[in-house]
């Protein structure tokens, strides 16, 4: 049984990290054309930095920590592999590191990591866990005042390329069981995943509410993932 899982800021959210378009989400007192698109970063780099500077201090408090449904995809993951059960792989929208602190070994951030930066000249990654801002100097030329600012943040923005298209359209076309967590199912090519597993895919939606994407999976539990997460998967486990 090949598995395939997508999840959202929903899976987060129980960790600490807020949503985005729940009740205080990140959206809120932001509009999401100044602080997540290649243009607002243009516009204001000052306001999108600060943006993702308060949302990586935010999430290297130590009481940021996965939770049980991240650390029941990681077990999962373990016990299908170890146990020659089929493929598994494991797409986030969140650009959190959630699920490899919980121990999650094949994950793909398809909109990037908050804790990376990338160099606008050299499209160069670093691992970053400080402030950023447009008098950062270059990690590997210091010195040289006009790499000042060069850095931007490491993540997928409006009317950017997700990460690894390819290798998801792959996963998800051979998927016979596709479990979409804590996404409302608005963004795409994400929420379209769904629509790329073959007919014969359990498909199943695990959130808090309906959402515009519910009506494509064919089961929907309606419950937080710290609760259904692990219960669900260790139904999959036991068969
Ligand atoms: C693309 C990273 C081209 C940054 C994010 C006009 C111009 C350009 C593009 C477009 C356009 N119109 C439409 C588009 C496409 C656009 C899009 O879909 N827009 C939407 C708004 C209409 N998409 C893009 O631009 C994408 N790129 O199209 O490029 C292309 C594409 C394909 C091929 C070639 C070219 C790029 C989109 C990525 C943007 N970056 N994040 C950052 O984090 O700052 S988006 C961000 O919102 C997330 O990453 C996620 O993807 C998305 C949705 O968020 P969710 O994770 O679903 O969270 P949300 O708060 O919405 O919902 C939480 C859910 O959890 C709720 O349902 C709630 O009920 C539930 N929940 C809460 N608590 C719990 C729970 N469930 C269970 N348990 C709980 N405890």
């Amino acid at each position: 049984m090949n598995v395939l899982i997508l999840t959202g800021a929903g899976i987060s959210a129980e960790s600490g990290i807020p949503t985005f378009r729940d009740a205080n989400g990140l959206w809120e007192g932001h509009a999401v054309e100044e602080v997540a698109t290649p243009q607002g970063f243009a516009r204001n780099p000052d306001l999108v930095h600060e943006f993702y500077n308060q949302r990586r201090r935010a999430l290297l408090n130590p009481e940021i920590q996965p939770n049980a449904a991240h650390v029941a995809l990681a077990d999962f993951e373990r016990e299908h592999l170890e146990n020659g059960r089929g493929d598994f792989f494991l797409v986030t929208q969140n650009i959190d590191n959630l699920h490899q602190r919980a121990g999650s070994q094949n994950v793909l951030a398809m909109h990037g990591q908050l804790l990376q930066v990338r160099c606008l000249y050299s499209e160069e990654i670093f691992d970053w866990t400080g402030d950023l801002s447009v008098d950062t100097p270059h990690p590997e030329d210091p010195d040289n005042d006009s790499m000042r600012g060069c850095l931007r943040p490491n993540v997928v923005w409006f009317g950017e390329m997700p990460i690894g298209l390819t290798q998801i359209e792959k996963a998800a076309t051979k998927a016979d069981l596709f479990i979409a967590i804590g996404t409302s199912g608005v963004v795409y090519p994400a929420a379209g995943i769904v629509a790329q597993t073959p007919p014969h895919c359990r498909r199943i939606e695990v959130n808090l509410d309906d959402t515009p994407a519910s009506s494509a999976f064919d089961e929907t539990i309606r419950g937080a993932a710290s609760v259904e997460i692990p219960k669900l998967l260790n139904h999959f486990s036991a068969m």
